[in-house]
């Protein structure tokens, strides 16, 4: 069996794909749905269509699946199962929605992706890599992000965060119950993900205020993405 590409490397422009597919990872309570707002407000004026959506979920089968997998009707399958599970959610929200937003153009912004997986079910969890590299390959068939923005935070202040916004008749998921041990875990697997793909993934300090971040993801966004559209007419200009 060939070697399983790292996410992120393969088939970075396949046929048929215009747009940017960007990630936000990291714990619980980091910010990425309000750092995602702020990015899609940002592409806005900037004319950019910009999709923001999420995993697990994302489309209607896998907001389905998303009720079994947080809730802990699926905790009893354990990790490997879970990961499937997760697995065919992202099938399905990349077939009826991120592939087709890319392939006309659009951006997709997507709270939480195939690091989750590595991270929760893999590291954490206890799945082998290359298992967990399998089922990567199978879901993704190549759509990888161009960039994953990883917001990095101690775990007890993210949790505190999360904590502090759950309505008052809302409980904590099954995740957001583990201990301590495992989100400090999950921290370092995130930040191990960020190291081994450097090209891909940007660690973001999500300690600082909001305003701070949005700033920093918006540095990242644009040199990444911008700024060479810029200089390339700047030079057909004085060309
Ligand atoms: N999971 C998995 O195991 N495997 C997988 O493959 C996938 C997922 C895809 C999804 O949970 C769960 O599924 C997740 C992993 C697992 N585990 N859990 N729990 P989710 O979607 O319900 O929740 P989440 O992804 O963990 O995110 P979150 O808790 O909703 O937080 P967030 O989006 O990162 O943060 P936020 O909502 O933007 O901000 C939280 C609060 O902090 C809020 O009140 C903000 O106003 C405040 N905030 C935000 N930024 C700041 C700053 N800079 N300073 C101060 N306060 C701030």
């Amino acid at each position: 069996m060939s070697a399983v590409p790292p996410l992120g490397t393969a088939h970075r422009h396949e046929k048929g794909r215009a747009g940017r597919f960007v990630t936000f990872e990291g714990g619980e309570g980091a910010g990425k749905s309000t750092q995602m707002r702020r990015l899609q407000q940002r592409l806005a004026e900037r004319d950019v269509e910009a999709i923001a959506t999420r995993e697990p979920g994302g489309s209607p089968h896998a907001e389905a699946l998303r009720e079994a997998l947080l809730g802990g009707k699926a905790a009893s399958l354990g990790p490997l199962g879970e990961a499937v599970l997760f697995s065919a959610a992202r099938i399905d929200h990349l077939d009826r929605l991120i592939k087709p937003a890319l392939a006309r153009g659009a951006w997709v912004i997507c709270d939480r992706f195939a690091d989750s997986t590595r991270a929760y079910q893999g590291a954490r969890g206890g799945v082998e890599p290359r298992l967990i590299a399998l089922l990567e390959r199978v879901a993704l068939l190549g759509t990888t992000p161009d960039l994953t923005i990883i917001l990095d935070l101690p775990p007890e202040i993210g949790l505190e965060r999360a904590r502090q916004r759950r309505a008052p008749d809302e409980t904590a998921d099954r995740f957001e119950r583990e201990d301590m041990a495992f989100h400090e875990g999950l921290r370092q697997s995130f930040l191990d993900i960020a190291a081994s793909e450097p090209g891909r993934c940007c660690v973001v300090d999500a300690l600082a205020p909001e305003e701070e971040v949005a700033q920093a993801i918006w540095h990242i966004v644009e040199a990444r993405f911008f700024r060479g559209n810029a200089e390339q007419k700047t030079e057909q200009a004085s060309a």
